[in-house]
């Protein structure tokens, strides 16, 4: 049976702003209070969307959150109508206004962590939905997201849905976006990649002094639980505590895998032989060949990946075995990336390819093409069960992009976020857009 990787990209939401609400995250703390522009935003983000898909690979649309989250705001005790709560929001405690605004769900690597039903117990694809507590404004995005992951992929018979882990510090999940695997083939059993950040209840493990590192051992733990997955078919390895520090705040801002690839930093790991090792033999196990590409510091330092973003590309297989890089325009404006790219194009391996986006707008707030997508492994069948409103098409791509342009604003700024208009804009453009993809109704405004 054929098989895929489907990418679901995330739809930029219209109120896309630099608030600063992501400590450790180098270019949301540097970009914090500019003005965004979410018109912009959302059309980089089709434009990838319809330029995979004219590649020939199969894409998906996930829909952004209700924003403002007027209910989270009530629940931190503003009261009265929903202009009021915004109101006094803005008078009395604007940080927690700007929280309550983030288009963050835009970066659906962080919505949920995801099992292909030939790696899971029962044989179904597993879906866990991230807590992601280490951020207020991310911490407030899973019950939407699992509403909107329950519409789009329905069929009982083939996806299971789990809640996000306890939403306690101990348990910080943070979904795809240190998860990868590796296989022959996407409908051939594989192995799960999990990377955390920090063990929560075993003091042997180092953990960052100055960032905080936003996955646990433990919650990577719980997830490969959930999912039934074959202890063969799992591997652990932790982040390099120092580029935590140094503002990898997630692994797949220092990695990227596909495949049977791993391309990563060579400072992204500790203890990174024994690592290769486990996933070389492991993989060896269901038939595959593990190889990896490591990008030494010489070539190209910690800094330089995180203001390029060159590990959170897209690591994409064509038909004829060969991979293709998909990377920010920022790759190319920064020297010594673009020298290391040509030379690893040239050099015969197996990326051969590499593609620039323009995603400004997302990546000021440190989303690159890779946090943008949720990668879901799918066979034939599993792919026809798929919700079909929310598989990219031309028609598709034309009527987001004709709704992007009716309904988003071109410059937000914090006073932007304080006019009880906006929220009146936003609902009435989700509104839409569920009726778009076919969603049913999944936003707050719609079963409360
Ligand atoms: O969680 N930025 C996000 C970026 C997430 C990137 N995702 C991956 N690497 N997969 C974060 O830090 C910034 C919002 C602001 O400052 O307005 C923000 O939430």
């Amino acid at each position: 049976m054929k098989s895929y990787e489907v990418n679901f990209d995330g739809l930029v939401g219209p109120t896309h702003n630099y608030g600063g609400l992501s400590y450790g995250n180098v270019a949301s703390q540097s970009n914090s209070q500019q003005s965004s522009n979410p018109k912009e935003a959302a059309l980089q983000g089709l434009a990838k969307m319809k330029a995979l898909m004219d590649m020939g690979f199969q894409q998906g649309v996930l829909a952004p959150q209700e924003r403002p989250d007027v209910a989270a705001l009530r629940r931190l005790g503003f009261a009265g109508s929903d202009a009021q709560v915004i109101q006094r929001a803005a008078k009395e405690a604007m940080p927690l206004l700007v929280a309550s605004c983030s288009a963050s769900s835009m970066w659906v690597a962080n919505a949920a962590t995801v099992s292909p039903s030939a790696d899971t117990a029962d044989g179904r694809v597993h879906f866990t939905a991230a807590n992601l507590n280490c951020k207020y404004h991310r911490s407030i995005e899973h019950p939407t997201t699992s509403r909107v992951l329950g519409a789009m992929f329905a069929n009982q018979q083939h996806f299971a849905h789990h809640a996000a882990l306890p939403a306690v510090a101990q348990f910080g999940d943070e979904g795809a976006a240190n998860h990868t695997r590796f296989c022959r083939a996407y409908g051939e059993a594989g192995v799960e990649f999990f990377v955390f950040g920090r063990s929560a209840f075993d003091n042997r493990y180092p953990a960052p002094q100055k960032y905080p590192a936003r996955q646990t051992l433990e919650a990577s733990q719980a997830v490969a639980r959930l999912h039934g997955l074959r202890e063969e078919g799992v591997v652990y390895a932790q982040q390099n505590p120092s580029v935590i520090d140094q503002g990898v705040f997630h692994n797949d801002v220092i990695a990227v895998g596909n495949g049977e690839v791993l391309f990563y930093h060579e400072d992204a790991f500790l203890e990174t032989d024994n690592m290769l090792a486990e996933l070389s033999s492991k993989l060896a196990k269901v038939g595959g060949k593990f190889q990896s590409v490591c990008v030494p510091r010489s070539a190209v330092t910690v800094d330089d990946a995180v203001r390029s973003y060159l590990f959170n590309s897209q690591l994409l297989s064509r038909p004829d075995g060969s991979m293709l890089l998909i990377v920010p325009e920022e790759c190319r404006s920064n020297e010594r990336v673009w020298q290391y790219l040509q030379g690893l194009t040239g050099a015969g391996g197996v990326i051969r390819e590499v593609k620039v986006f323009d995603l400004k707008q997302s990546m000021q707030n440190g989303g690159g093409p890779a946090c943008l997508r949720l990668r879901v492994a799918l066979n034939e069948t599993e792919l026809a069960a798929v919700n079909p409103g929310v598989i990219m098409t031309a028609p598709l791509y034309d009527s987001l992009t004709q709704w992007v342009e009716n309904h988003y604003r071109d410059r937000m700024t914090e006073n932007d976020l304080a006019d009880p208009q906006l929220l009146l804009e936003c609902r009435s453009a989700l509104d839409e857009l569920t009726q778009i993809l076919k969603l049913g109704s999944v936003y707050p405004f719609q079963i409360n």
